[in-house]
């Protein structure tokens, strides 16, 4: 939950008919209401699954205590959402400090984090925000909560619109109203359209199963023997029933396995870990594959942290460290160089979860972890591990000794041509940029587009079309290199992928762009805030938006994440009768407008950009006044990594399955 000032928010009106605590609760809860963002971090989709996760985290937190082995999510035909645990039940007896049960507590009072009364191990500091049971209380119309406990059960609901006309208050007291052989605690929220509302639409978000569902897996991989059941009673036309169960014994060992499926592994064991250093609980599971890139993703307290922290620095220097002193005993030849950190992490897929007390993150969004102790205690748990597991595993060891020796070569190879390629290419382009590039006159990135267009044709087309002054057009010739599966050293030496770098500014000499540290490639000197994918739609086109895409999210990861990475939408069909024209993007909307125009219309079918009049690219697909551009983004980084691989990797088995599953890119929420 974020540390709201209650003071600040106070009203200036007294009312006399409200004791001091009341008004610190009616005040509290009324803040989140009127600043969401600062609550919930915003009133759309995200916000929604936020709450969503908020009461999940409360069972988690449960079950972390090691109470809870079982927790039950439920979407309800109405849109309100069902949270079940087996945990001990919220206590109902009476908190001192605030004079309420400790259920009315948990869910009326607007509290910084940590339970009352309570020394809590190690709390979950809950979704993106951590916003509390209270603030999701606070933005639904109601709330519905059963405690099961001493045999008895109880019932509280609190209301949007009470008959006090506070803010997610109860009109009756906490109250039994039955028996109970269990125990746990049941919530129901509606979330309150008052609240919520798509940027877009202006209508009230509905929460997305495979985003939930992908979080509640996540959930059940980090706390291993924890089986969470998740079930969505909104069922589409035909569709069975949705019901899906994650429990994995194996806890982040089986994340790996699952993180690997697809991939050839260096060895058949996932190396797993787990010890308590400096009172922080630390969790490591990797494995070695034999694919170009690393897969390393932490979390600290089951929040996962893309931008790493003191977590991932300590896995990083440790690992480095062991390998080095492994490989010093005997694998290397004499005099032999050291590896280097992304030398012996390449292929490297990876999870460490740390449990720590008071996590200190460096923002809001929990993307950075700070504690200096939880560096120590990685460093401590994996120096002493991996080095006892190399000495107990010689053939494995010597293979991924090996692996990094590999990458090291290759590295200096790269190295090697890469001085050679720019050194030709500030030859070739006095300006670094790319000979076919047709660039815009403006300097200024933000107003600037770049559209990557499939051959040569499109190309000509988009030039003519565009509009000069901000958009830029980059031709690219047949099919990019598949990055998933090539060294960095083949990346350097293909012209396409160079003229991509050169013209979004990725590069300036003497910097290294195609590092494998993507996290830190620095756009300070990107040329453009939109870089648009332009492709034919079908399968070609498909394919070769999935290659750049792939080269972006590992090589180039932040031009995603900025928010920078869009998609063209252009026509499928034209349907035309008496002059009257209308573009069609899906078949849905043909049948409209063959339904509109009625008999005899004239129905075209593009089959690639390149067939198209200039002007009737730049109209229906470049024209910022009418296009649809859907902007590249991705919920969680694993899943991407695992999507991309089943993509671009070797395996055809999965490949298939996956396409014929998914039909496209779920995940990449475009
Ligand atoms: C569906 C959402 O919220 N589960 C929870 C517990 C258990 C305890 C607890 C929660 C009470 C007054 C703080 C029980 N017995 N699921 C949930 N299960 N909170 S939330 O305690 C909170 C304190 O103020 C619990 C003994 N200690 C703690």
């Amino acid at each position: 939950m974020t540390k709201a000032d209650t003071t600040k928010e106070k009203s200036t009106q007294a009312n006399s008919s409200y004791s001091a605590s009341d008004i610190e609760v009616l005040e509290g809860l009324d803040a989140v209401r009127r600043r969401p963002g600062m609550y919930i971090g915003g009133v759309d989709q995200k916000a929604l699954h936020h709450c969503v996760y908020e009461i999940v985290d409360n069972s988690i937190d449960e079950a972390l205590a090691g109470y809870c082995n079982e927790i039950r999510a439920t979407i309800n035909v109405d849109g309100s959402i069902t949270v079940l645990d087996d945990g001990r039940g919220i206590p109902v007896d009476k908190v001192s400090k605030t004079g309420l049960s400790g259920v009315e507590t948990v869910f009326t009072k607007l509290h910084s984090g940590g339970k009352f009364g309570t020394s809590l191990s190690y709390k979950v500091s809950g979704g993106l925000h951590g916003v509390g049971a209270s603030c999701v209380n606070a933005v639904s119309s109601k709330m519905d909560v059963e405690v099961y406990r001493d045999g008895k059960t109880y019932f509280v609901q609190f209301l949007g619109d009470n008959t006090s006309g506070k803010i997610g208050q109860n009109n009756e007291p906490l109250k039994v109203i039955g028996k109970s052989d269990k125990t746990g605690t049941k919530v129901t929220f509606w979330p309150d359209p008052k609240i919520f509302k798509d940027q877009e639409t202006g209508k009230m978000p509905v929460c997305n199963r495979e985003v939930i569902a992908i979080r509640l897996r996540e959930m059940a991989f980090l706390n291993k023997g924890l089986k969470i059941v998740f079930t969505d009673e909104r069922l589409q036309k035909a569709e069975p029933h949705y019901e899906e169960m994650y429990f994995y014994e194996g806890g982040i060992k089986s994340y790996v396995e699952f993180l690997n499926s697809t991939k050839t592994c260096l060895h058949k064991e996932v190396i797993y870990f787990e010890n308590t250093k400096e009172d922080v609980i630390v969790e490591i599971a990797m494995q070695y594959t034999d694919t170009y890139s690393d897969s390393i993703f932490v979390f600290a307290n089951n929040i996962n942290n893309p931008d790493g922290g003191t977590h991932l620095t300590g896995f990083r220097n440790s690992l480095t460290r062991v390998i080095n002193d492994y490989g010093k005993k005997g694998v290397f030849k004499e005099n032999e160089e050291n590896l280097q950190g992304e030398d012996v992490r390449e292929g490297l897929t990876a999870i460490v979860s740390v449990k720590v007390r008071d996590p200190q993150f460096e923002s809001q969004t929990k993307v950075k972890l700070l504690n200096n102790e939880v560096q120590t205690a990685v460093m401590a748990v994996l120096g002493e591990s991996l080095k006892d597991w190399l000495d107990r595993n010689p053939k494995e060891a010597k293979i991924i000794v090996q692996k990094g020796i590999q990458a090291r070569d290759a590295r200096e190879a790269a190295r090697k041509a890469k001085n050679l390629i720019r050194r030709q290419s500030v030859l070739e382009s006095a300006g670094g940029l790319p000979g076919k590039l047709a660039d815009c006159t403006s300097r200024d990135a933000e107003m600037c587009e770049l559209f990557i267009v499939e051959g040569d044709s499109a190309g000509g087309s988009a030039k003519q079309g565009r509009e000069r002054m901000f958009q830029a057009i980059l031709p690219l010739r047949g099919k990019i290199l598949n990055v998933e599966r090539a060294r960095i050293g083949k990346i350097y030496d293909n012209t396409e992928i160079q003229a991509l770098i050169q013209a979004i500014g990725l590069s300036t000499i003497g910097d290294d762009v195609l590092r494998p540290n993507i996290d830190e490639l620095d756009l300070d000197k990107i040329r453009y805030h939109k870089i648009i994918i332009m492709t034919d739609a079908d399968v070609d086109g498909a394919h070769i938006r999935t290659l750049l895409l792939t080269f972006f999210f590992r090589y180039a990861r932040p031009v995603i994440e900025n928010g920078y990475m869009y998609i063209a939408q252009p026509p499928l069909y034209k349907v035309e009768k008496n002059k009257k024209v209308i573009y069609c993007y899906n078949e849905h909307q043909l049948e409209l407008a063959k339904a509109e125009l009625g008999e005899k219309t004239n129905v075209q079918r593009f089959k690639g950009l390149g067939e198209m009049m200039p002007v009737q690219l730049w109209e229906t697909t470049m024209n910022p006044e009418k296009r649809t551009l859907k902007r590249v983004s991705f919920q969680d980084a694993a899943e991407a990594d695992r999507i991309f691989d089943i993509l671009m990797g070797d395996a055809v088995g999965p490949r298939r399955e996956f396409i014929e599953e998914h039909a496209g890119l779920a995940i990449l929420d475009v």
